[in-house]
């Protein structure tokens, strides 16, 4: 089982978003536990201060190593290493491939940052530094939660069936349109195709649409996957077209 610990100074944030849906029944269930820590706890001083002025002046506040280090040794402590990650903006930008690598891990400790930032010497005690993207948010709580939901997920037993076999057949392509009842809505109609039973039509319409999204809104996806010959076709004419109402 995958164990989380989370060092804070807001554990009360993580409190609503995991005691919800798919996260609270992953726990209820056994198949990953989560435990908060409040940052001030690892404090020795009696008004529990875990930030200071920079050194060297400037704006802002950075966080003090000494309450830091003491969480992450003493949550280090047990019979399980687990994979330090601090929560930054400067670090690596979060993936699905991350993802699944964390979900390999037996125990993650994340550390969420701060103010400004985090005193350096933190950082000879993280084996991993992860941002969610390049926006500036108020701190690392909403970035942990984000990584914690994206890689609790992708433990055994937490999708149900019809979600994880959505999992297996994988594509590195966007999602083709999907459309439920009722078959016109607003004077816009369920594609035909959709309705016609033809399975295999349906999927080649799947395909090629989710190939067009793709093609128009993240071409970057397109550039290391295989595609079949008949893809290849209608990419390279859809790319001749481009070109021709650019002239
Ligand atoms: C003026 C320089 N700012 C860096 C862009 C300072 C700063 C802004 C925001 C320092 C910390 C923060 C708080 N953000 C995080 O701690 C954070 C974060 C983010 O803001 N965006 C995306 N991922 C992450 S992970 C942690």
């Amino acid at each position: 089982m995958l164990h989380i610990d989370v060092v804070t100074i807001f554990p009360d944030m993580f409190v609503s978003p995991f005691g919800e849906s798919i996260i609270r029944r992953a726990m209820e269930r056994q198949l990953v536990s989560l435990q908060l820590h409040n940052l001030r706890d690892f404090c020795h001083d009696r008004h529990r201060v875990v930030d200071d002025y920079p050194y060297g002046g400037g704006a802002g506040m950075v966080m003090r190593p000494e309450p830091a280090i003491r969480a992450i040794q003493s949550l280090r402590d047990g019979d399980r290493r687990g994979c330090v990650i601090l929560t930054s903006p400067q670090g690596d930008i979060f993936s699905q491939e991350m993802a699944a690598e964390l979900a390999d891990e037996n125990r993650l400790i994340f550390f969420c940052g701060h103010y400004e930032g985090v005193d350096e010497r933190i950082r000879s005690h993280v084996d991993r530094e992860i941002s969610i993207g390049d926006y500036v948010l108020t701190g690392g709580e909403l970035p942990a939660m984000v990584i914690i939901d994206a890689v609790v997920r992708l433990l055994p037993g937490v999708l149900g069936s019809a979600e994880s076999l959505a999992e297996e057949s994988f594509s590195p392509l966007l999602e083709y349109p999907h459309y439920t009842r009722p078959a016109e809505f607003e004077g816009m109609a369920v594609p035909d195709v959709l309705r016609s039973g033809h399975h295999q039509q349906i999927r080649e319409w799947r395909r090629r649409q989710a190939l067009w999204r793709t093609f128009c809104r993240r071409p970057d996806l397109l550039e290391n996957i295989v595609l079949s010959p008949a893809e290849e076709r209608l990419l390279s004419a859809w790319k001749a077209d481009r070109k021709k109402e650019q002239l």
